[in-house]
């Protein structure tokens, strides 16, 4: 037997992630993926006051950090028949859509780029023609000769320093790194100008949730009170602030971002035809407004079996079920039968190696994620999936814009289906995400000039008026993949709570019927040019932008128990 490749931890996304690959004559024939610590944040909230349930949950990730919030919040909502007003929901789609720029912009620049882009090689190019590539592409101001120079001079620094951080320990020499210098001056100023960026665009954030990371929230609406004239609420002033945001979102999505990704791709084609895996892809649907309850859809509910995309489906969300065969978990219907999240259970039991240990027993359980399915199917979940859906039912002229690309790049639509397909429909929805934007702030507004400024309902906030034994779910297309909230509310207090998660579903153990998740199903076939540089594994596990921290909670590598922590 070849030896097996294992990379742990993944590195350049959020959590602890190992994945083992078995090869055969260099090429990856079976691969696992394994989450090495484990979550409790559902059994956290068993007992507690629904209403501070989105606090607990929005510390599940420290990267997607209101998507937790926003699923718990709905979840509650749906549970004690709450319905926010007009403002409350437009500020939260105005924050949902932040969070989604901001982390896709983050990861294709900070936690993905690596994968592609080349530093070192940089320093061999033409600042003049760098600028000359840029203005072809778009109408940047910032493309100019001089600009790409200063970066440029501000790379060779750190390397005559000795000081490359950021840039350290890649795999410079692959020769699977194909860019020309010009492309990797380009990106290389642009992974630096987006770190800048990020920074003004969450703005948006602490103008109506008071802070970020981790905003404020409130069951029933918006923590935050309008006034056009208080100097402290939500006011003229600040709505300008965030339309100039969202204007700026828009120019580095659509003159940056997006044609970085293409210019990017168009030297990876081979890319283009490797990593997806499945064929299976599920968006569970993200509301326009707020609710799933009125049934209007921003990303509506779809599910795309075996690629087809003209027979594509509606969502069952009976059909929701986690299994945990291969999971250090049990269950008290015996481990080789499936829950559906509302009778979720969340039980420990570890039974695998102890560190330090050479090989996870993949044949018993194997990771603390459990494996979500839907219609006992492995799926994937995701900016594609959702893609191939605005595409499949023709939303926002989707299937226009990613037509047009992919004949710039002389690919088929088949292309999508693959590591850089998944790479382009993140920027894709990015630049729909942004787009879309204008909309909603432009509602807010009209609603606020009629003059109501309620931005909280408090019908439902006393207990006494809540339903004695009630259940209900949150939905949230999150920046990666389908998020699902589920809580029992029983005396006013939480029964059970379970986080079905975009990385779960992705990064998931083998099932019942080992069946294997979309992680493990898209790394076959990989050729590895170098075991010991296992860059191939690399760049199509972070096409789906992991993070582990959604699914864990306490990690040490030497020992059992080391910190016990008590929640009181
Ligand atoms: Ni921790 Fe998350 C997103 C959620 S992950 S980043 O997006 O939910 O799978
Ligand atoms: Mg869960």
């Amino acid at each position: 037997m070849e030896k097996r490749v294992v990379v742990d931890p993944i590195t350049r996304i959020e959590g602890h992630l190992r994945i083992e690959a078995q090869l055969k004559n260099g090429k990856i024939e079976k691969a696992y993926s394994s989450g090495t610590m484990v979550r409790g944040i559902e059994i956290i909230l068993k007992g507690r006051d629904p209403r501070e349930a989105w606090a607990f949950a929005q510390r599940i990730c420290g990267v997607c950090t209101t998507v937790h919030a926003f699923a718990s919040i709905r979840a509650v909502e749906d549970a004690l028949n709450i319905t926010v007003p007009k403002n409350a929901s437009l500020i939260r789609k105005l924050m949902i859509g932040t969070i989604f720029v901001h982390d896709h912009v983050v990861h294709f620049y900070h936690l993905h780029a690596l994968d592609w882009v080349n530093p070192i090689t940089a320093l061999k190019a033409d600042p003049s023609k760098t600028a000359e590539l840029a203005q072809k592409v778009s109408n940047y101001p910032k493309s100019t000769p001089n600009y790409f120079k200063e970066v440029q001079d501000k790379i060779k620094q750190q390397i005559e320093r000795k000081q490359l951080g950021i840039f350290n320990k890649g795999y410079w020499n692959h020769p699977e790194y194909k860019l020309p210098p010009e492309v990797n001056l380009l990106a290389v100023a642009h992974y630096l100008d987006a770190l800048d960026w990020q920074t003004q665009i969450v703005q948006i954030h602490t103008i109506f949730g008071g802070k970020n990371p981790h905003p404020n929230f409130l069951v029933g609406g918006m923590a935050s009170p309008i006034d056009p004239d208080s100097d402290t609420a939500i006011n003229i002033e600040k709505l300008g602030r965030v339309k100039t945001l969202i204007e700026n979102m828009i120019d580095f999505v659509d003159n940056v971002y997006l044609p970085d990704v293409i210019a990017i791709g168009s030297f990876y084609k081979d890319w283009f035809k490797k990593g997806e895996g499945l064929g299976n892809f599920l968006a569970l649907g993200e509301p326009y407004y707020d609710s799933h309850r009125d049934n209007k859809w921003f990303i509506p509910p779809t599910f795309i079996k075996n690629r087809d995309l003209e027979g594509f489906e509606e969502v069952d969300y009976k059909e929701i079920k986690e299994y945990i065969s291969h999971s250090w978990y049990k269950y008290s219907v015996g481990d080789e039968k499936p829950l559906h999240p509302f009778e979720g259970e969340t039980i420990f039991n570890y039974t695998g190696p102890k560190p330090p240990y050479d090989y996870l027993d993949v044949e018993s359980k194997y990771s603390w994620l459990k494996s979500p399915r839907y219609k006992d199917k492995p799926v994937e979940v995701g900016p594609l999936s959702r893609v191939l859906a605005l595409y499949a039912k023709d939303k926002y002229n989707v299937r226009n814009l990613i037509d047009r690309i992919l004949h710039e790049l002389d690919l088929p639509l088949e292309a999508m289906f693959s590591t850089m397909g998944r790479t382009l429909a993140r920027a894709v929805e990015t630049h729909v995400y942004a787009n879309q934007m204008k909309n909603w702030f432009n509602l807010l507004v009209d609603n606020i000039k009629k003059g109501d400024l309620q931005n909280f309902n408090p019908e439902k906030w006393e207990p006494s008026t809540w339903e004695k034994d009630t259940r209900g779910f949150g939905l949230m297309e999150a920046p990666r993949g389908a998020l699902s909230h589920w809580v029992h509310i029983q005396n006013c207090k939480i029964k059970n709570y379970q986080a079905v998660v975009p990385t779960t579903w992705n990064a998931s153990p083998r099932d019942a019927k080992e069946q294997p998740s979309a992680y493990e199903a898209s790394l076959v076939g990989h050729q590895l040019w170098n075991p010991k540089e296992p860059l191939e594994i690399l760049r199509t596990i972070h096409s789906f932008d992991p993070c582990l921290a959604c699914a864990v909670h306490l990690y040490d590598e030497h020992s059992n128990e080391k910190i016990k922590i008590k929640v009181t």
